[in-house]
């Protein structure tokens, strides 16, 4: 190492792992100048004469601050009012907060049926050097929740709120700068269920309600039938319906849906508005499914369309029929939806949407959902992004440990192939369900590309109510049975439970 080189890395506040933090700084400053200490903000505005485009790559910053460095350090110590040692630590806070944005979901408590709480070296402070004598120091936050300076055990749990709490995210691997911010901001901007009113929480009650009610009387009064109950994966239906309403926003006219059986009979019922009185007769056998025909196994596959009103409109929603062979339905609803927004003519992206539901077992296993995914971009098949909803009961028939089921982390892994941004939500946690379903929804309609909700939950119940879990599962099913219905956990009042289920079902039938 030459003696300027030891000198400048001696001396320089901008030295190496630094760059981070100018980095953020820039990051910040062009977000919100006004953001960004007066010293800073002059740099970067001299900065920026000097380049064209207002969002320029981050290495020109890098470069020009080593080159004041180099020419004067003692000037450089002026201007940003810091010791060497609080450059460094504040660099360090910097690098802390942007592992906990790339890697925090792995620390996530998502899972309904416990997390085995795994040690992240990189999510820990002292990887970066910093100790617990820094936890009270004050520390520039970058655009953390919109608040400049914060003492470093704050920034900390701020952190594991965003990104280890019940929701956990995937989306620093995306290389667009824009939609990064755009989903750090959101995610970052906002809490889960701060904004919800009683009204809403009130509609997120009768969904749950409606969801785990049609269940209950399908159990009770056609024992031992088949019906790939949805129970444990209860979020879905609210899910479907915030989707479907929410879409008003953006003057959708028609939604595809295609899914396999799990949890396909409440979504007729409750999202398609499939008469229940059809259902039951379907279950009685004395449905008839066309003439002379009656229904047999039938009432899982299929299909249903119907208009639903949204937020000033009305959409067309179709359920597309599927047959047993999981996943091989996505490219037939993505062919059905490209045909429909060909109809409509240019710029139709957001006029028709499609929503493919998925089971974990079957996204992981089946190569259908690769080569689906593969043609999300491309010029001919595109269908400007597609909202996938994966019902993670981490269970596929029998075999629900991972290592047993796939050789990736999560069983949404092939999404990122195509960058797409994946939520990994607990799923007894209808407001953050909430909160990533309608982040979803923007950011499909926003980008025009395909996102994943991988809504971790369980299995109430065996495959298909005929067969016994825990005979293969003891433990896992011994943690299930404990566990209260979604509608339960959730701390919702439940004081009219009794009059809405009434309503919802024992009117209707
Ligand atoms: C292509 C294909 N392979 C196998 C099956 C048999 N099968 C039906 S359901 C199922 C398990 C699916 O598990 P998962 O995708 O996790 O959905 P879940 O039933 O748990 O909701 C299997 C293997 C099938 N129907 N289609």
């Amino acid at each position: 190492m030459s003696n300027l080189l030891k000198l400048f890395q001696d001396t320089s506040a901008f030295y190496g792992s630094n760059a981070v933090y100018i980095e953020d700084l820039y990051e910040q400053f062009l977000e919100n100048p006004e953001s960004v200490e007066t010293s800073w903000r002059d740099h970067f505005i001299e900065l920026q004469k000097t380049l064209t485009k207002r969002d320029i790559p981050h290495s020109p910053v890098v470069e020009r601050f080593a080159q004041l460095a180099s020419s004067s350090t003692s000037r450089i110590a002026e201007l940003q009012g810091f010791t060497e040692e609080s450059v460094k630590k504040q660099s360090a806070v910097a690098r802390l907060i942007n592992h906990y944005r790339a890697h925090g979901h792995q620390m996530a408590s998502n899972n309904p049926l416990g997390t085995i709480q795994k040690k992240i070296p990189d999510l820990d402070p002292n990887y970066y050097g910093l100790s617990e004598l820094d936890l009270d120091t004050l520390f520039d936050t970058g655009t953390l929740y919109g608040v400049d300076r914060l003492p470093l055990k704050d920034i900390i749990s701020t952190l594991k709120e965003i990104y280890c709490g019940n929701i956990g995210t995937e989306y620093m691997h995306i290389f667009d700068t824009d939609i990064k911010r755009w989903i750090k901001n959101r995610l970052e901007g906002s809490k889960p269920g701060e904004n919800l009113d009683t009204q809403k929480r009130t509609w997120l009650l009768q969904q749950l309600t409606a969801a785990e009610g049609i269940e209950k009387y399908l159990h009770r009064n056609f024992v031992g039938q088949k019906r790939f109950s949805l129970e444990g994966g209860d979020c879905l239906i609210p899910i479907l319906d915030e989707l479907i309403q929410r879409s008003g926003r953006y003057k959708t006219k028609e939604i595809v849906i295609g899914m396999a059986h799990r949890g396909r009979l409440n979504v007729l019922i409750n999202i398609l508005g499939k008469s229940p009185a059809q259902l039951f007769s379907e279950f009685k056998g004395t449905a008839e499914t066309s003439r002379g025909v009656i229904s047999g196994d039938v009432k899982y596959h299929m299909g249903f369309s119907s208009n639903v009103e949204t937020e000033g409109s009305v959409a067309h929603i179709t359920l597309a029929f599927n047959p047993s062979h999981l996943e091989i339905i996505n490219p037939v609803v993505e062919g059905s939806v490209k045909a429909r927004q060909d109809r409509y003519g240019k710029n139709s992206a957001n006029t028709v949407i499609p929503i493919l539901i998925h089971g974990d077992a079957a996204f992981a296993g089946q190569g259908i959902v690769m080569e689906t995914l593969n043609m999300a971009q491309t010029r001919a098949f595109a269908t400007g992004g597609t909202i996938h909803v994966v019902i993670n009961n981490q269970i596929g028939f029998t075999t629900s440990n991972p290592f047993d089921a796939r050789s990736t982390l999560y069983c949404t892994d092939v999404a990122n192939m195509i960058q797409a941004p994946v939520f990994h939500v607990n799923g007894n946690d209808p407001e953050a369900v909430l909160f990533v379903t309608q982040m979803a929804l923007d950011y499909r309609s926003t980008f025009n590309k395909d996102v994943v909700i991988d809504l971790i939950c369980y299995r109430r119940r065996g495959h298909n109510e005929a067969d016994e879990p825990a005979t293969t599962q003891p433990m896992m099913y011994k943690k299930i049975n404990a566990l209260p219905t979604t509608r339960v956990t959730s701390h919702y009042p439940q004081a009219n439970i009794k009059k809405l289920l009434y309503n919802i079902f024992y009117e209707l039938a």
